[in-house]
C-alpha cells in the first residue's frame, strides 16, 4: 500500500448517510474546506481529509487503498464483503464502530395473497433484492432454494411487474412497503451506518493519526449514548 501522512475518509456525498456523518466528524473535531467541484474536501485542523462519493463505492475505495476510513451502511458493507467471501477471499475492509444513525433492516416483505409461515414457504420463490450476496448467504443458511432476481432500484414494485414473487428490501418507517400492499415477514439484517476500515493495519503515521481520531470519535458516541 502507498505511504501517505495525510489521512483520507470517504463519505456519501448526498444521501441519507450524509448529514449526520458530517455532524458527527464535525463534532470529532474535523473541519475541511470544500473544493470546487466538492468532491474532494481539504481537512483544515487536522491531516485528515474527505472524499464525497456514492454510498456504493466505499468499500471499493477503501479496498483499493485509496481511502482509509469510510462512513457507510453496515448494509453496503456486509454485502460487499459476503461477494469476497462468496469468491472464496477474505475483504480487504471491516466494520470498527457503529454510528448509531442511518438505522434500518434488511427485510423479507410478501404480498398480501402469500402465506408465509416461516422460511420453508419461500422454496422454488423468485426474490426479488438489490442486495444478492446478503440474501443468498441467508437463504443457504435457512437452507432454503430460491431464486434470487437482483434489480438496482424499485425493488418494491417487483412483485405487481410479475418480476418477482417477493422482496427483500431495506425498511425503516415501513410507509413504502405499506403503500405497495407489502408485509414485512422475516429480519435478514439489522443496519446502521458504521466506520469502515481497511481490515490490516496502516503501515505508516496514519495508523496514529487513526488512534487519535477513534479515541474522539468514542468520546462523541459515548455522550450519545
Ligand atoms: O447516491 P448513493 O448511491 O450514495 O445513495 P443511495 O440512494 O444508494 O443511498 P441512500 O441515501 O438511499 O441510503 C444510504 C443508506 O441509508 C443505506 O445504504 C442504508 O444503510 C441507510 N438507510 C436507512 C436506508 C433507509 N434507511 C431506507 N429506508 N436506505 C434506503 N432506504 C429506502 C429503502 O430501500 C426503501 O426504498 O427507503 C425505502 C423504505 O423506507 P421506509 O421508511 O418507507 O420504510
Ligand atoms: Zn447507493
Amino acid at each position: 500500500m502507498k505511504q501517505r501522512d495525510r489521512l483520507r475518509i470517504a463519505a456519501q456525498k448526498s444521501g441519507r448517510l450524509s448529514e449526520a456523518g458530517r455532524d458527527l466528524m464535525a463534532r470529532s473535531g474535523l473541519r475541511f474546506r470544500e473544493s470546487r467541484d466538492r468532491l474532494f474536501c481539504y481537512g483544515e485542523v487536522e491531516p485528515v481529509d474527505l472524499l464525497l462519493v456514492r454510498d456504493d463505492d466505499i468499500p471499493g475505495l477503501i479496498a483499493e487503498g485509496v481511502c482509509d476510513l469510510g462512513i457507510v451502511g453496515r448494509n453496503v458493507l456486509l454485502e460487499q464483503q459476503l461477494e469476497y467471501v462468496q469468491r472464496g477471499e477474505v475483504a480487504p475492509f471491516q466494520e470498527l464502530r457503529r454510528l448509531g444513525f442511518g438505522r434500518c433492516r434488511l427485510a423479507l416483505a410478501v404480498p398480501s395473497e402469500f402465506v408465509y409461515q416461516d422460511p420453508t414457504s419461500l422454496a422454488g420463490c423468485r426474490i426479488a433484492t438489490s442486495y444478492p450476496a446478503l440474501l443468498s448467504d441467508w437463504l443457504r443458511k435457512q437452507d432454503v432454494q430460491a431464486e434470487v432476481v437482483t434489480l438496482s432500484g424499485s425493488v418494491e414494485i417487483a412483485p405487481k411487474l410479475g418480476k418477482a414473487d417477493l422482496i427483500c428490501d431495506l425498511v425503516s418507517t415501513g410507509a413504502t412497503l405499506a403503500a405497495n400492499q407489502l408485509r414485512e415477514v422475516a429480519t435478514l439484517l439489522e443496519s446502521e451506518a458504521v466506520l469502515a476500515a481497511p481490515a490490516e493495519l496502516m503501515l505508516d503515521d496514519r495508523q496514529t493519526i487513526v488512534d487519535r481520531l477513534i479515541k474522539r470519535l468514542d468520546g462523541v458516541l459515548q455522550v450519545r449514548d
